[in-house]
This record gives structure tokens, C-alpha cells and sequence, in this order.
């Protein structure tokens, strides 16, 4: 049955929305926007808004990754969409159903100068699943649910709508469209029965799991698949923490040995770039299992890459009905060099240095995190040590910026996880230079009472920038920053709190005080320059 509602373009935007789960809107003001506003305000739908509109859309991607559904940012015309394309873009490459408004300058009057007279969708289309002007208000509710209808159709991702200033201001009335649930895509069942039957047949097989096992609510099946074909289980992205660290399959540490001994690679549910060394494992047979035909690998050729809904998919691979191949030794193999990486790892975190290391600050704060604690990284070499040395233990705890890798997460990130979860700890691990692009937007979580903990591992320097680019030219440029530069003032001077700590012994009692604190507090670790991450590669 279809409801019809009537309103002016705001109030039927905001019908439409809320049909398909959207629960609020992250903002920065302008008169384009307004009837948003209004359509929100005089029914009690929930508003954040912020400093910077990266920072929204971040916000509105932290809610999409972490809640699965959409998360909504609304920008003003013009510069509002504009500053709004770096978190439009991380979206399209993490796959999130991030959906941005814009306003628009007025139609009847285009081409004679309105104020932020342009045309957004040359800008966002190369970066969005769906971009449309919607020119009446009495089509808005049509797009708003074909635009959602994309962003949530795997391979998941971004859409964005804009509204000349007459439609989104103007009554009209619609059918609100039926919200159909998405149907999953069936991948085909002979691909599938071979990856599983490859899988089941060799002697060291490896899963890496990404984003889209969780994204397509598929935890459970990668644990049931790899527990019955006895595989040993890497992760990415929101892939982290699929299965608890303490699984006999669960694997973080020994990801070298495992790739350079494996015979078949499977990797689900994450693209092979970069980050999985485009997917070149070897001698290795590579079986790529993805969400939909598009992202199957064009640079690869993978011995098998079933494509579709990722739950079916991994729950035909536990059930797979032919023989099975044991893989106790090498699960046992891969157990002893995780275990003897563990302890390395555990001597650094307990490293009593001055200045103090960034191994040192993730040992302190693995004994004040909760399991359920989401932890963010926005940063350089501080945020691959994060990557290291913390442990997510459930799903959807983690979040970084992906593939895209752009700095500036962290505020709206923060904003998101606060507002999906009151009750946990958020956990902002950020570099010095990456705090210079969100820092400002404490000032909107102080003022909205979302309290979030910030560690800054402030090493003074763009540290992955500058030890690449002393190693390369033998000396760097355009690398350094303030030494010392307390950071924690700027959070107390926006209405949070915070200390520097220079001491490893005064980590500890920093970090409770922190999550004790009930507004934002930013812990400034002075740590030591001279510390890189180790690299294989010096560009990142
Ligand atoms: C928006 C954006 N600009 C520039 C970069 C390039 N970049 C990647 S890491 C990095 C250095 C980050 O420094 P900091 O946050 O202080 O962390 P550190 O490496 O010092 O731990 C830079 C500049 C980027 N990834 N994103
Ligand atoms: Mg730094």
C-alpha cells in the first residue's frame, strides 16, 4: 500500500527518508537547505551539524558503515557540495550508502548569476552510484528512493541528489514509494561450487575477509564457511574483528608467512589493490569472491570469482558437500609465527622509552578499551602502528579511511560512531597533521554533548610523508610541524578537555581520565620523531 504525503520539498524529502531508515541528518548551514531543516525541526528529526561539511558527510559515512543503512548528510549549494566531494569520494571507494542533498542554486533564473550558481553532478557523478537535480517537489520523493535504492544495492555506494531553490521551497504532494526490500544478487551456482571445491581441496588455503563481509551482514557465514573447510582467517577494513581473537582461526600477524606459503588465496569482499598487493600472491591459485559482477578484478585473473550476495555465497562454501582437505599442520604453522609475532609485538608495547614510542600508547590503551569500544584511525605512521597493535574483538568496531586513504576522518567519524552508539567508548587515534583537518568540529561535538576520546600520537612531523621522502631525496621538505604543539588546548578552547602527557608512566591514568571525562578529551602524546613504521614499500 502507498501512502500519499503532500509538504513542501523538505518535508517530502524527509517523508521519503525516513521510509527507508534514515534516522538523522548531519548539516552545515544555508539558506538553500532550509526547508530540510524545517521539515526536521517540526517533527523532532534528529539534526547535527557541524563545522566543516566534510565532517558531515564523514559523519553520515561513520553511520553507514558501522549501522548498515543510510546515513544522510545535507549540503548547501556550491561550496557547501563542494568541500563535501573528499567524503563523497571515501564513500564510493568503501562501498558506503551515504546519501548527500544539496541545494541549487534557483533553476528559473540559471545562467543569469545566482549566488553558488553551478552544476554540481559534473563534480560528483564519477563518484557517486546515482546524481540527479530534482527540479519538483513533487518528484522528490521518487529520487530520494531511487537514489537510496542505489546507494544500497550492492556494490554499495554514495548518491547525491540536488534541489533547485524553487523545488525544494515550493508544496507539492506524491505517492510515497513503496520500500521494497534489496534482493540479493545469486551468484552463479557453478562458480561458486568451484571456488568451494578449490577451497576444499587445498593444502594451505588463506581467507582474507574486507568491508563487504560485514557490509553484507555476513560475519557469520565467513565463520561458518572457514570453520568448515578449516581455514585460517585474515581481515581488512570493517572485515576486522569477524572473528574474536582468541578463534583458533582467527590470524592478524602472520599475514607474510601465510601468502608467501598458501596455495589457494581467497579473498572475500574486498577489492584486490594495493593493500593486498594487487592481488599477485605467487604461485598461489586466487579465489576472489565479491558482492557484485562490477567488482570483479580487472588486472587479475583469479582461478575462481563468484559474484553476488556474499552470505549465500560463504554459507554454499560451509556447505559444501565434496571432500575436504585437512589443514591441521598448517594452521598449526601459521599459529607459531603468529604467536612468536605476538610476543615481539607485546615486548613493544611495553616499552619503556622517553620519548615514549607509539607501540607503548596502543599497550595502555588495550587495557582501558571495552570489546565493544569503537576505535577510529585518522593519521599516518600512528595510525598503521594502530592497525598493528589494537585487536578489534567484534565486528563493526573499526573504522578507517579505507582505501581512499584521505585524511580528515576523524571529527565526523567520531560524530557518527557517538550517534550510533551512546553507550560505547569512541576512540580517535590521530596524528598531529591529520588533527589540522577536523579538529575544529570538536567544537560541534562539545556544543551537541557527543563526548569522544582523542589520543594524538604528536610526533611534530607528516611522519609517513617525511621518512619516505628523507629515505628518497636525503632530506625533506614541507614535512615538519609545530613540535609540541598542544593540542589538548585547542579541545579545552572548544569546550572539551585534555592533557599532554610525555611520560609512558603517565599514559595509563591519561587515558582513564579521558573515558571518565564526559566531553571531548584530547590525550596529546608527545612521541618520538625518529620512529617510523616499517615499510616494504616507502610510498603511501
Ligand atoms: C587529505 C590528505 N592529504 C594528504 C595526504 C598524504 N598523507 C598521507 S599520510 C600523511 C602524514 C600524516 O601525518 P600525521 O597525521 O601527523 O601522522 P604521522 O604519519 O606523523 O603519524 C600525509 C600528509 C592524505 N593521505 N590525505
Ligand atoms: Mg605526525
Amino acid at each position: 500500500m502507498t501512502e500519499r504525503v503532500e509538504g513542501h520539498g523538505g518535508e517530502l524529502a524527509l517523508a521519503a527518508l525516513r521510509a527507508h531508515g534514515v534516522r538523522e541528518m548531519f548539516t552545515l548551514s544555508g539558506g538553500h537547505v532550509f526547508p530540510l531543516y524545517d521539515a526536521a525541526h517540526s517533527t523532532g528529526f534528529p539534526l547535527y551539524d557541524v563545522r566543516h561539511e566534510q565532517t558531515a558527510v564523514f559523519a553520515a559515512e561513520a553511520v553507514a558503515k558501522l549501522q548498515r543503512r543510510p546515513g544522510l548528510a545535507v549540503l548547501t549549494a556550491g561550496p557547501g557540495v563542494t568541500n563535501g566531494v573528499s567524503g563523497l569520494t571515501s564513500a564510493f571507494f568503501n562501498a558506503s550508502p551515504v546519501l548527500v542533498l544539496g541545494g541549487r542554486a534557483p533553476q528559473f533564473r540559471w545562467g543569469s548569476g545566482s549566488l553558488q550558481e553551478m552544476d554540481h553532478l559534473p563534480l560528483v557523478a564519477p563518484v557517486t552510484k546515482h546524481a540527479e537535480t530534482v527540479f519538483s517537489a513533487d518528484d522528490i520523493p521518487r529520487a530520494v528512493t531511487a537514489a537510496l535504492t542505489a546507494a544500497l544495492t550492492p556494490h554499495r555506494g554514495p548518491a547525491f541528489l540536488d534541489f533547485p531553490l524553487e523545488a525544494v521551497f515550493s508544496v507539492g504532494d506524491a505517492e510515497l514509494p513503496a520500500v521494497s526490500p534489496i534482493a540479493p544478487i545469486e551468484a552463479d551456482p557453478d562458480e561458486v561450487a568451484k571456488a568451494a571445491g578449490l577451497i576444499a581441496g587445498a593444502s594451505r588455503p588463506v581467507i582474507i575477509a574486507g568491508s563487504d563481509v560485514y557490509a553484507g551482514d555476513a560475519i557469520d557465514a565467513l565463520r561458518a564457511a572457514a570453520e568448515a573447510l578449516g581455514v585460517p582467517v585474515f581481515t581488512n577494513g570493517m572485515g576486522r574483528g569477524a572473528l574474536p581473537p582468541t578463534h583458533p582461526l582467527a590470524f592478524a600477524k602472520a599475514r607474510r608467512v601465510a601468502l608467501k606459503g598458501a596455495d589457494v588465496v581467497v579473498v572475500v569482499g574486498t577489492p584486490l589493490d594495493f593493500r593486498l598487493g594487487f592481488g599477485d600472491f605467487g604461485d598461489a591459485k586466487v579465489v576472489h569472491v565479491v558482492d557484485a559482477p562490477s567488482q570483479r578484478a580487472g588486472h587479475v585473473q583469479p582461478a575462481a570469482a563468484p559474484a553476488g550476495d556474499l552470505r549465500l555465497i560463504l554459507t554454499a562454501f560451509a556447505e559444501h558437500p565434496g571432500d575436504r582437505a585437512d589443514h591441521t599442520d598448517w594452521i598449526a604453522q601459521l599459529r607459531v609465527a603468529e604467536d612468536a609475532a605476538k610476543a615481539r609485538d607485546a615486548e613493544e608495547m611495553a616499552a619503556d622509552t622517553d620519548p615514549i614510542r607509539p607501540a607503548r600508547i596502543y599497550g595502555e590503551l588495550r587495557k582501558v578499551l571495552a570489546p565493544d569500544a569503537i576505535t577510529i584511525g585518522d593519521g599516518g605512521d600512528f595510525v598503521s602502528y594502530a592497525g598493528k597493535y589494537l585487536e578489534p574483538a567484534q565486528p563493526g568496531t573499526w573504522l578507517d579511511p579505507g582505501p581512499y586513504g584521505c585524511l580528515g576522518t576523524g571529527m565526523g567519524y567520531a560524530m557518527g560512531a557517538r550517534v550510533s552508539h551512546p553507550d560505547r567508548q569512541i576512540c580517535v587515534l590521530m596524528g598531529d597533521g591529520a588533527a589540522g583537518f577536523s579538529l575544529m568540529d570538536v567544537e560541534s561535538l562539545a556544543r551537541q554533548k557527543l563526548p569522544v576520546v582523542i589520543v594524538v600520537g604528536n610526533n611534530g612531523i607528516w611522519g609517513l610523508e617525511k621518512h619516505p621522502m628523507r629515505a628518497m631525496y636525503g632530506y625533506d621538505v614541507a614535512a615538519d610541524l609545530q613540535p609540541g604543539l598542544r593540542y589538548d588546548r585547542v579541545v579545552e578552547a572548544l569546550g572539551g578537555a585534555g592533557e599532554t602527557v610525555e611520560k609512558a608512566a603517565d599514559l595509563g591514568p591519561a587515558l582513564t581520565r579521558a573515558f571518565d571525562a564526559g566531553v571531548p578529551y584530547l590525550v596529546n602524546v608527545l612521541t618520538d620523531p625518529a620512529d617510523a613504521y616499517p615499510r616494504s614499500s616507502n610510498l603511501a
